[in-house]
């Protein structure tokens, strides 16, 4: 067993030097240390060895684990100094600036509340030993519809008001790109990606040719999640739900679960929140209903495993899509989402500076 610890270790000492991204790092460090990382599943075993053996595996199994953390702080570190210094390098310093921009003061600088919350929500799920993904902005019609079980003559097209890309010199049969309309997409880059069993997060930009309101933008926020695997149930997509729900707001928010229509899963559910602003009498935010729809999830449809390689009679998942704006709202008791892009310092002034 120590042997298999000493390898597990040189494996990581190998991918860890490779890499030069903060979001891989973590993702490494959790496939190594995490609640169900590489070192737990051998110490799994442990059971089955000698007290003398288990006195020797447990501090070699510790020093490992002191070591991997103390080596991906350091990587970390040595990432952001990098970066730090990069930019040192290419900025310039004006130097008519007045010393009124100074820390504490109201021109400081601070996070957006919707980092704030993703970087959260992101924590919440790597310790859950999720992978934390990306995908482009403009896509193709194919990972955007198609992939998702949406053909091109399928009127569930018609509920995300699509931006296209237009090409006048394009022939008809041509790929045509828009704008993602939906973080779903990315569901089929990951499983293209990767093998079964396997579970990620995505957040990302979105866009929809939609009239604004107090709960509607154009531009806006969502987090995919994705769980795939053998015997997947509706109770684990519940489970995810609920944790997600209980650590960002740290006590008991009402929610409902009722059927909901994606082409993509089957069942499909939405779950709405009562509405924090107006604690369910009615307001602009939830149109007078007294819910928002935050979290619509549902049970992978066969077709978009297909879509995504995964062999759709061994395997089933589970998928959902955050309203990561809205959440941000019912956190703090926002009650129109458009100032959260507006740039006005009166709003953003009121989160956490560094
Ligand atoms: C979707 O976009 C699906 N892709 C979600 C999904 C993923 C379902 C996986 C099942 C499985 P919908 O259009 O309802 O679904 O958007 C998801 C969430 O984004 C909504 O619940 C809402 O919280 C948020 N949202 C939708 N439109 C807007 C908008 N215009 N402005 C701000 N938030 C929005």
């Amino acid at each position: 067993m120590i042997e298999k610890l000493e390898e597990i270790f040189a494996q990581f000492e190998q991918k860890v030097g490779g890499l030069t991204n903060q979001a891989d790092i973590l993702n490494l460090k959790s496939e190594f240390i995490g609640k169900k990382g590489l070192i737990s599943e051998v110490l799994k075993s442990l059971k089955d060895a000698t007290p003398e053996q288990r006195k020797a595996i447990g501090p070699k199994a510790n020093d490992i684990k002191n070591n991997i953390t103390d080596m991906v702080a350091a990587k970390l570190t040595a990432i952001e100094a990098q970066e730090i210094n990069e930019k040192l390098a290419s900025s310039r310093i004006d130097i008519s600036l007045t010393d009124d921009v100074k820390e504490g003061s109201s021109l400081g600088g601070g996070f957006h509340p919707r980092t704030l919350i993703q970087r959260e929500i992101e924590d919440i799920f790597l310790s859950m030993g999720f992978d934390i993904l990306d995908g482009p902005h403009i896509e193709d019609e194919f990972h955007n519809f198609e992939a998702l079980n949406i053909p091109s003559d399928h009127p569930a097209r018609d509920m995300q008001d699509t931006f296209w890309f237009h090409d006048p010199n394009a022939q008809s049969d041509e790929k045509k790109f828009l704008l993602r309309t939906h973080t779903s997409t990315i569901q089929v880059r990951g499983m293209r990606s990767r093998k079964p069993p396997f579970k990620f997060i995505a957040p990302g930009t979105v866009f929809r040719c939609e009239r604004t309101d107090a709960s509607h933008e154009m531009v806006f926020n969502q987090l995919e999640g994705m769980m795939v695997g053998e015997d997947i149930s509706v109770s684990h997509l519940i489970y995810f739900m609920k944790t997600i729900l209980k650590e960002i707001f740290k006590k008991d928010v009402e929610v409902r679960l009722r059927p909901g229509f994606f082409p993509f899963v089957e069942p499909g559910f939405e779950l709405d929140i009562k509405c924090l602003i107006c604690s369910g009498n009615g307001c602009s935010v939830c149109k007078q209903v007294g819910w928002v729809e935050l979290l619509p999830c549902g049970m992978v449809h066969p077709n978009v495993l297909k879509a995504g390689g995964i062999d759709s009679e061994k395997y089933n998942g589970f998928a959902f899509g955050l309203g990561l704006d809205r959440l941000v709202m019912m956190k703090y008791g926002i009650d129109d989402i458009r100032h959260l892009q507006s740039g006005d310092l009166r709003f953003n002034t009121q989160f956490k500076t560094f």
